[in-house]
């Protein structure tokens, strides 16, 4: 397992838990913590024996942006040519389930980080918002597009436009969080729902999570038809076979992921 400074990586059982970890900088994405926690999701999605990720800061903060202080000094020509924040593409590569649980601020890039996740559960702490237009910068993460899907073009021009934080009542109302969950609770339910993913069959979760995210990138005609050919394609795997024999013997399957 890879060494980190910024993050903590942990394996509980079939869940791989990726913890932000500079508490200093209420988790401010510096350019060494995108890096590894980057490199973290990629080792996990290449292991067999990780069926769904858990991503998550501390009970202060998920992470309050992209780390102002490094950006700061950066020109136009530096970030064009590093292509500043491309690499969170691989981020968003992955196909293990990967679930964000969110107390605290969720910040520019904060936010950001958890909308690459595939869903958000919420601490009633968290507080989301894309503060960047106050430093004189738009989101760079994929916050003007990922936001306008997530809550709708009118709530995310007033949060790009105005700066202004969304409590957590107003974010799972406006269909960025799916669960509300006391915050002391946070970290124990996140698991108890990643856990529950994966224990699914890994390939059939891979597929579900590539068809829901395909009606992002596709018209609804095309969208419906990958999820049959994707759909028919189950029946070409053991998991089917034992998803359904299980049913019809009334006991639990027991998924084998092949
Ligand atoms: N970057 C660097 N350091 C940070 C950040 C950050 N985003 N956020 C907090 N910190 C640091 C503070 O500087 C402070 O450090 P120090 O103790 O050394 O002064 C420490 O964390 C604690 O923060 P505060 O003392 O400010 O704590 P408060 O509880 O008073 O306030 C807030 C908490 C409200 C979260 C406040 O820290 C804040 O407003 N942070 C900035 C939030 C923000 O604007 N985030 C967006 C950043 S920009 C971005 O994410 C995308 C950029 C896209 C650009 C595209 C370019 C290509």
């Amino acid at each position: 397992m890879s060494e980190f400074d910024t993050i903590l990586l942990d394996r509980r059982g079939r869940v791989g838990v990726v913890t932000l970890n500079r508490p200093k900088a209420l988790n401010a994405l510096d350019s060494q913590l995108m890096r590894e926690v980057v490199a973290a999701v990629e080792e996990l999605d290449a292991d067999p024996g990780i069926g769904a990720i858990l991503l998550t800061g501390s009970d202060r903060a998920f992470a309050a942006g992209a780390d102002i202080k490094e950006m700061q000094p950066k020109t136009f020509a530096e970030v064009h040519a590093e292509d500043l924040f491309s690499q969170w593409d691989r981020f968003s590569s992955a196909r293990t389930p990967i679930v964000a649980a969110v107390a605290g601020y969720a910040l520019g890039g904060g936010c950001e980080l958890a909308m690459l996740c595939d869903f958000i559960i919420a601490a009633d702490t968290a507080k989301f918002g894309q503060p960047e237009i106050t430093l004189g910068v738009i989101p760079g993460i994929g916050g003007s597009q990922r936001l306008t899907r997530a809550v709708g073009k009118a709530k995310a021009m007033d949060m790009c436009l105005t700066g202004r934080t969304m409590d957590v009542n107003e974010a799972e109302r406006a269909g960025l969080v799916s669960r509300i969950v006391p915050a002391a609770a946070l970290l124990d339910e996140a698991l108890k729902v990643a856990t529950t993913i994966a224990e699914m069959s890994l390939p059939i979760a891979m597929m579900a999570k590539e068809a829901v995210n395909r009606s992002f990138e596709t018209t609804l005609a095309e969208g419906v038809k990958f999820e049959r050919r994707v759909f028919h394609s189950t029946f070409a795997t053991a998991d089917q076979k034992e998803g359904m024999a299980a049913f019809v013997e009334k006991r639990s399957p027991h998924f084998t992921n092949s």
